[in-house]
């Protein structure tokens, strides 16, 4: 029998049947690329025609919104423990303010409380640790992290966005750098200088390598497990950078960075070590796509042709001055940046008594602007 006949009949009704289904599958899996995909290209050093831009802490208390929506929560760490409240508050930057990426809403504190260190978060105190691991003996109460855990919370709010943006922008996931974790689970709450940590990186050094190395797998997994959520790029927090000499951050942070951005293969990683003004050209030289900067860094630090992209820098604080001064202070940032190798973004998170109004001037100003 010939086969010609049936098999092109076959494969018409194939392809006219099942490619728009099969399309329409991947259209709403995280496998297909966002239409405003700004964010990903200056990753990837593709060209674009103007600096993508978003928020660090967005999704937060400067939007009335995300004041209403705290308020049903009842507390911020009902918002992390109902995915749908953590979805709402993702979205909305998207909806309101028109940023090119969403973040995941979440808290970089989730790791230590998957590895059973838990933590509250005080009104007015921000949060609290109330069993610190002070001591090698304090750490057999810490697990590997793995999924049963407050982390599905996450991922669970990742694909409810995932859903709701319809592939419009690409969702950023995070975690806290392993330093800047263990800060936080030896001093037991934040702090202007964290020195019971850092004491413990001079008195008690094995025991702050054995945590940064469980808080790295731990980070690992979940970086991981966000990505297979759906995220399209992650971003890591390395906070108190500003706090270590540079000697202590090669020692006690940057080995953590490069095992985690040797791990993380799957989509590009933002590195945002705060303060970290000492050790550019290292940071530059881990297989990261991005280096986030904070205000007081120069945006030519790495020269006008850095190898990898630079997210930042506006002062957080421009957001209080008057309109025209936002947008001029704006376009200067941008100009200073090497074209197309530049994230838009403030140089910290936004303060929650910042207008709405001055983030929409930033991000319009932003969103208008044209590489010539
Ligand atoms: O009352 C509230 O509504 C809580 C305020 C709040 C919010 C909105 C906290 C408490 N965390 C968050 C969300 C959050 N945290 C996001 C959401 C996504 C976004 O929009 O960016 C992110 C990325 C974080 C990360 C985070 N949490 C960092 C790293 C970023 C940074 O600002 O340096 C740090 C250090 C934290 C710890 C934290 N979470 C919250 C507080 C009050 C603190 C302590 C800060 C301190 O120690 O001073």
């Amino acid at each position: 029998m010939d086969w010609t006949l049936p098999l092109l009949a076959g494969s018409f009704f194939y392809l006219y049947f099942y490619t728009p289904i099969l399309s329409t599958i991947f259209y709403s899996s995280s496998l297909m690329r966002p239409l405003n995909d700004l964010l990903l290209k200056v990753a990837e050093g593709l060209p674009v025609e103007r600096p993508p831009v978003w928020m660090m802490r967005q999704a937060g208390r400067f939007l009335p919104e995300y004041r209403a929506v705290r308020a049903t929560a009842g507390s911020f760490q009902n918002m992390l423990q109902h995915p749908e409240f953590a979805a709402e508050v993702t979205l909305q930057p998207v909806d309101l303010l028109g940023v090119d990426a969403a973040i995941i809403f979440s808290d970089i504190l989730v790791i230590p409380e998957a590895m059973g260190c838990p933590y509250v978060m005080e009104e007015k105190k921000g949060p609290v640790f109330p069993n610190p691991i002070r001591s090698l003996s304090d750490t057999s109460t810490l697990k590997p992290v793995s999924s049963g855990t407050n982390l599905d919370d996450t991922f669970e709010a990742i694909k409810i966005v995932k859903e709701k943006l319809q592939n419009s922008v690409p969702l950023i996931g995070f975690a806290g750098a392993p330093w800047t974790l263990l800060a936080y689970m030896i001093e037991g709450k934040g702090s202007k200088t964290f020195s019971i940590a850092k004491a413990a990186l001079y008195q008690n050094p094995d025991f702050c390598h054995y945590v940064l190395q469980q808080i790295t797998d731990a980070t690992i997994w979940y970086l991981k497990s966000q990505i297979a959520a759906g995220v399209n790029i992650v971003q890591l927090f390395d906070s108190w950078a500003g706090q270590l000499s540079k000697d202590d951050f090669m020692k006690f942070s940057y080995p953590y960075l490069l095992k985690i951005a040797e791990a993380i293969t799957e989509v590009p990683m933002i590195i945002f070590a705060k303060g970290a003004h000492y050790c550019l050209q290292e940071l530059s030289q881990l297989p990261v796509q991005v280096i986030g900067l904070d205000w007081t860094i120069s945006p030519n630090c790495l020269g006008n042709t850095p190898a990898v992209a630079l997210q930042g820098n506006l002062d957080p604080c421009v957001l209080y001055a008057p309109l025209p001064r936002i947008e001029n202070e704006t376009l200067d940032m941008i100009r200073s940046f090497p074209p197309g190798k530049h994230i838009a973004n403030l140089g910290h998170g936004i303060y929650p008594d910042i207008s709405p109004e001055a983030a929409k001037c930033f991000i319009n100003t932003v969103k208008n602007y044209r590489y010539s």
